[in-house]
């Protein structure tokens, strides 16, 4: 026979049960994403207690791009103000964080509006790529901040990516179709700081 503690217990893991019931509900549909007041920027932020560890890392084109527009150590020298680009050409380069670190965000300042194919890859080797982020710029479609609202070469904006959970890599390589697309800044997040 139930005694009134048993009903009392039994009552309160119904309650916490129900709660963590809620909580962990409230933590899955929690958007990811952030839209601005005027609704012209959709992104992800880089996870709590990730930094940036791609400045300073050296940048190599790949795939026969050619770099027309400023250096390409101007996409990793902290400064959103000094550019690389293709003029004419399209987008693929590499960045070399020294050693293999598990990441999981990448933000590229650019200017101009980042439509057509996009990707970002990752590789231990600089020759075999795991592509872990495609897009077109859709907003909505996938985790990019951006403004379409302009398309102008000289606005800036800005593409964050948060990276499937355990992505791994030494090398981390963006590339776009698009042409006349000016990179200001990658920066590559991760919890491996060291
Ligand atoms: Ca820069």
């Amino acid at each position: 026979m139930l005694t009134l503690t048993d009903v009392i217990q039994v009552s309160f893991f119904k309650r916490l049960f129900i709660w963590f019931l809620g909580v962990t509900l409230l933590m899955s549909t929690a958007p990811l994403a952030i839209t601005s007041a005027d609704g012209s920027k959709l992104y992800a932020e880089a996870p709590p207690g990730s930094v940036i560890v791609s400045q300073g890392a050296p940048v190599t084109p790949y795939n026969g791009m050619v770099i027309h527009d400023g250096v390409q150590s101007n996409l990793t020298d902290g400064d959103l103000g000094t550019l690389s680009g293709a003029s004419t050409g399209f987008i693929d380069l590499y960045l070399d964080l020294g050693r293999t670190k598990t990441l999981d965000y990448v933000a590229i300042h650019y200017a101009r509006h980042w439509n057509k194919t996009n990707k970002v890859y990752v590789s231990d080797d600089a020759a075999n790529w795991t592509e872990v982020v495609s897009g077109d710029g859709s907003i909505g479609k996938y985790e990019y901040l951006q403004n379409t609202a302009t398309t102008s070469i000289t606005d800036q904006n800005v593409f964050g990516a948060l990276l499937p959970a355990n992505t791994k890599g030494r090398y981390v390589r963006i590339s776009a179709d698009q042409v006349y697309v000016n990179i200001y800044e990658i920066q590559v997040y991760s919890k491996d700081a060291g």
